[in-house]
C-alpha cells in the first residue's frame, strides 16, 4: 500500500534510500498512521540489498514537531499501553543498516527522540532540538530523558526537560548531539553526502560496527568490549574484509559487495 503520511525514495542517491515525513501543514506531527508507515519502511529498506545507508528528514520548517498532540489529547494510561506504540519504535530502533537523520527546523518532542534515535544527525542551521512536554503536562516517553542524557550530559538534559526550552542546532553540534551544522539550503545535500561516504564501506562490517557502537549504551565496558570482539572476529567471515584488504595491498580501490 502507498503510504500516505510519507514519501519513500529508496535510490534517492545510488545505494541511499530517503524517507521523507510528510504532514507538512501539521508541522509532521508524528500520527500513529506515520509512525506505522516509517517502521514499514525501514523494515522494507532494511531488507532491500540495492540499499546500504537511509537517510530520514522532514522539511525545512520541521523534522517534526513532535507526536499529534490533538491525536494523543483524549487518551487514557490503559488506551497508551494498549496502542503499545513503543512495539513501532523498537521496531525502528532496530533497523540494522546506517541511518541519518537530516534535521531542519523543529525537532520536538517525539521529533526529537526520532532523530536521536537514528544513528547520526546532520541539521541545519535552523534546527531546533527540545523536549517541550511538560508544557503540556507530560513528559518524553519514547527515549527523550535517556538518549539526551547520554547525548548531552545530566544538567543541560535536565534543563531542557523540566523547561522544555529547546536547544540550537550550533548548542547540539557543541554538545555532540548532532554530527555537523550546515547552512538551510544544504542539510539533505551534506546528509546524502555522509550516507555516500559509508555506502562505499563493506555493509556487513558497517552492520557490525553500527552494533557494537550501540552496546556502547547498553552495557559496562568489559561486556562491550567482548560484544566488539566477537563482532571484529565476524568481519573475517566476510568476502568484503578479504577484498577490502587485498585492495589495500594492491592498491586499487574496494568493491564491496555486502557478503
Ligand atoms: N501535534 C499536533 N499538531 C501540531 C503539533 C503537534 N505536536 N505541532 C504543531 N501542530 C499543528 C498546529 O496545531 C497547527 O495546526 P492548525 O492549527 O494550523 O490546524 C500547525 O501544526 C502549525 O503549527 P503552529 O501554528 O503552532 O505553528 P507555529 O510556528 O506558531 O509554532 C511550534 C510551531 C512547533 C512551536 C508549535 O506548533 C508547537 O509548540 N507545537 C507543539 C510542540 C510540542 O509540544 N511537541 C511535543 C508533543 S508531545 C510515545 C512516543 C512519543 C511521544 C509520546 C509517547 N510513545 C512511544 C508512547 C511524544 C510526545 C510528544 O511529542
Amino acid at each position: 500500500m502507498t503510504p500516505e503520511f510519507i514519501l519513500v525514495t529508496p535510490q534517492a542517491r545510488p545505494q541511499v534510500a530517503l524517507i521523507q515525513l510528510n504532514r507538512p501543514k501539521e508541522l509532521n506531527a508524528l500520527n500513529l498512521q506515520l509512525m506505522q508507515e516509517v517502521a514499514a519502511a525501514l523494515q522494507q529498506l532494511d531488507q532491500d540489498p540495492e540499499v546500504r545507508v537511509i537517510v530520514l528528514t522532514g522539511n525545512e520548517r520541521a523534522f517534526a514537531a513532535g507526536a499529534d498532540i490533538k491525536q494523543m489529547a483524549g487518551r487514557t494510561a490503559i488506551d497508551m499501553l494498549l496502542i503499545d506504540q513503543f512495539s513501532i519504535w523498537d521496531q525502528i530502533r532496530r533497523t540494522t543498516k546506517p541511518l541519518i537523520a537530516a534535521v531542519s527546523g523543529f525537532a520536538l518532542g517525539g521529533g526529537c527522540e526520532l532523530c536521536m534515535t537514528c544513528d547520526m544527525i546532520v541539521a541545519s542551521e535552523t534546527a531546533r532540538f527540545g523536549q517541550p512536554e511538560i508544557r503540556i503536562g507530560t513528559m518524553p516517553g519514547a527515549g527523550g530523558t535517556q538518549r539526551l542524557t547520554r547525548a548531552i550530559g545530566k544538567a543541560r538534559a535536565m534543563e531542557m526537560v523540566l523547561t522544555g526550552e529547546p536547544m540550537s542546532a550550533d548548542e547540539a553540534a557543541r554538545h555532540g548531539l548532532v554530527n555537523r551544522v550546515v547552512p538551510v539550503g544544504q542539510y539533505l545535500e551534506e546528509a546524502f553526502r555522509l550516507a555516500a561516504s559509508i555506502a562505499k564501506m563493506s555493509p556487513v562490517a558497517a552492520r557490525l560496527a553500527k552494533e557494537s557502537v550501540n552496546r556502547a549504551f547498553e552495557t559496562h565496558l568489559d561486556e562491550g568490549l567482548h560484544f566488539e570482539r566477537k563482532n571484529f572476529y565476524m568481519t573475517f567471515a566476510s568476502e568484503d574484509q578479504k577484498e577490502g584488504m587485498a585492495a589495500f595491498v594492491e592498491k586499487r580501490p574496494a568493491e564491496f559487495k555486502g557478503r
